[in-house]
């Protein structure tokens, strides 16, 4: 079967398949049934627009006060799907505080754990902005058949064999990495299906992009400050600033930057000394497909893939984006920083 353009994910898939390092079917399953809870998903967040417009409409859809709880119905979607699939045996997931396992037969043998966050950027949801689903699967360390174990969850990102996002935006699209480049997927409504989009993502090297944001300014390190004044300084090959911009969701910023060329900065500031983003729910994956599509992500010093979480909700400083603009930004951190 032969690449084309518009190929829905199902099939691009399987077309995959092949060049996959754990090529067994279990993660092509996997992905799809991300796939359809990522259609779901998309469903009631294209609902939540019309709520103030059509007041009341009907109990099978979402009230007000329901629009508040969209990022638990996006968890327990995302986990009823992935249970289903009977190739994962857990998931961690930034909604809850524990680790969900599954004790039925099929997923006890589940080769992969998964962790996830079912819907980032949630507080911009009523104001119509783009929020994302993070997600990223690793092969498990304890015994298939038995219950998985914390440890399970806290491996480095360099042991991720996929990850990926769906963007819920003007037109919704699903984004991921097997470890063998970056494809993208555009959701065509007119058929529900995910079709290819974008193939083999590159990002640019070098981008006129910074997205931080700089409400924070006065809590930001002397690094930061200074890479900043940088930025607004008038770039030699240009001859103007880099452009700002900042949505405050993080896939849609980063996805954004991968497309054109950037850098997304969210580093330590003075009430946040390890920064806000959680390293296994949305550093690790964003991390791979950053490098998978030729870019950087580290924690201003170190490789984000190669920090061992201490806990699953362990928080790191977050620079990603166009490899020679992470670059940059590490030699401010480390010109005027003592920590990153
Ligand atoms: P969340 O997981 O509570 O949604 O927070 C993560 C979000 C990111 O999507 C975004 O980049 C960042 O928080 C924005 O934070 P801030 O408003 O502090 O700039
Ligand atoms: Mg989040």
């Amino acid at each position: 079967m032969k690449i084309y353009k518009s190929m829905p994910l199902n099939q691009f898939i399987i077309r995959r398949q092949e060049d996959l390092e754990h090529a067994t079917g279990e993660l092509s399953r996997l992905l799809s049934h991300i796939g359809v809870a990522a259609k779901i998903v998309n469903r009631e967040i294209n609902k939540s627009g019309l709520i103030d417009f059509l007041g009341e409409f009907g109990s099978s859809t979402l009230q007000r006060s329901e629009l508040k709880k969209l990022d638990v119905f996006a968890d327990s979607q995302f986990i009823e799907a992935i249970k289903a699939s009977g190739d994962v045996c857990g998931i961690a997931s930034e909604e809850n505080h524990e680790i969900v396992t599954f004790d039925n037969i099929l997923s006890k043998d589940g080769k992969y754990i998964m962790c996830m966050d079912p819907l980032d950027g949630f507080s911009n949801i009523d104001v119509n902005v783009s929020v994302g689903t993070i997600f990223s699967i690793y092969p498990r360390i304890s015994k298939c058949g038995e219950e998985p174990v914390v440890e399970d969850f806290l491996q480095e990102g360099i042991k991720q064999v996929a990850a990926g996002y769906i963007i819920y935006g003007s037109s919704t699209m699903m984004v991921y990495t097997t470890g063998q480049g970056v494809n993208g997927f555009t959701l065509d409504p007119s058929i529900g299906e995910f079709c290819l989009s974008h193939l083999d993502i590159r990002t640019p090297e070098d981008g006129h992009i910074y997205s931080i944001n700089e409400g924070y300014y006065t809590k930001f390190s002397d690094g930061i400050k200074n890479y900043i004044k940088y930025c607004q300084e008038n770039n030699e090959e240009t001859k103007r600033p880099y452009t700002s911009r900042y949505i405050g969701s993080l896939v849609s910023d980063f996805h954004r930057n991968l497309l054109k060329g950037g850098i997304y900065i969210y580093p330590y500031t003075t009430d946040k000394p390890e920064g806000k983003l959680f390293l296994s729910y949305e550093c690790n994956p964003i991390a791979f497909i950053a490098e998978q599509a030729g870019g950087r992500a580290s924690d201003g010093n170190k490789r984000i893939l190669e920090i061992k979480p201490k806990n699953l909700r362990q928080r790191v400083p977050f620079f990603s984006g166009s490899i020679n603009m992470v670059k940059t930004a590490e030699t401010f951190v480390k010109k005027y920083n003592h920590k990153n």
